[in-house]
């Protein structure tokens, strides 16, 4: 069918703001007396703040209650929003600027995040006049792979799923593209999102006919 629908990750796709959390979480975990290390950080994309927290939790072997888990929720993303307050426009992804100038006309555009900031992020780095539609963690019950985020955006596009395209940088997010019944360009290693149904280093050199091309077989 048609691809007349792109929908992209945030973080990962659009901008690098695992930097920023990884800085976050590392300052709540060293509160919560946790070690918290890249690798750990990594498991981490594209995984909601809750899950997030589950997991540093799980990995600490230790228990909070459901008050001390909201305050660190709260602790972490205030922590967050202070070390991204001075994004800039230049932090946006090499060639992610260019793709959707050139995208922008031809197809529907629409953030699938799983980021509560994603809005503001957006804002910041002067992205956010391509999108005709945003779905982000304000959004959605339910993390990737899950693949809501997704449905909606296709929805609030007013597509078939089939008409769209995901572009996602982890893996948890090609499989929830998948699982909606989309087509996926995956942003990063083909070793690691080799479900994806074409993948790119980044957006550097490539365009809407690429795309196309790239994706015509499937
Ligand atoms: P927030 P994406 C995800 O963004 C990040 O990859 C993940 O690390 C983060 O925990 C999640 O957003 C929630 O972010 O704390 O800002 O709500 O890749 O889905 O754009
Ligand atoms: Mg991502």
């Amino acid at each position: 069918m048609a691809i007349r629908g792109l929908i992209f990750d945030l973080d990962g796709v659009l901008v690098d703001s695992a930097r920023y959390h990884f800085k976050a979480w590392k300052m709540l975990s060293a509160s919560l007396g946790i070690d918290f290390t890249e690798e750990q950080n990594e498991e981490l994309k594209g995984i909601s703040r809750a899950d997030s927290l589950k997991k540093i939790v799980n990995w600490g072997g230790i228990e909070l209650t459901e008050q001390e888990f909201a305050d660190a929720m709260e602790r972490k993303n205030s922590w967050y929003l202070e070390l991204i307050q001075d994004m800039s426009p230049d932090e946006a992804l090499t060639g992610c600027r260019a793709f959707l100038k050139s995208a922008q006309g031809t197809y529907r555009i629409a953030l699938g995040s799983a980021s509560r900031n994603a809005r503001s992020i957006l804002q910041r780095v002067e992205l956010i006049s391509f999108f005709d539609a945003l779905v982000d963690g304000n959004d959605t019950t339910r993390s990737k792979p899950d693949p809501q985020v997704f449905q909606l955006a296709a929805e609030r596009l007013g597509l078939e799923p089939e008409e769209c395209v995901v572009f996602e940088d982890a893996v948890a997010g090609v499989q929830a593209a998948k699982a909606a019944g989309m087509r996926v360009v995956g942003v990063g290693a083909p070793e690691v999102l080799h479900e994806a149904d074409a993948v790119i280093a980044g957006f550097a050199g490539f365009g809407p006919r690429e795309m196309e091309q790239g994706l015509m077989a499937v």
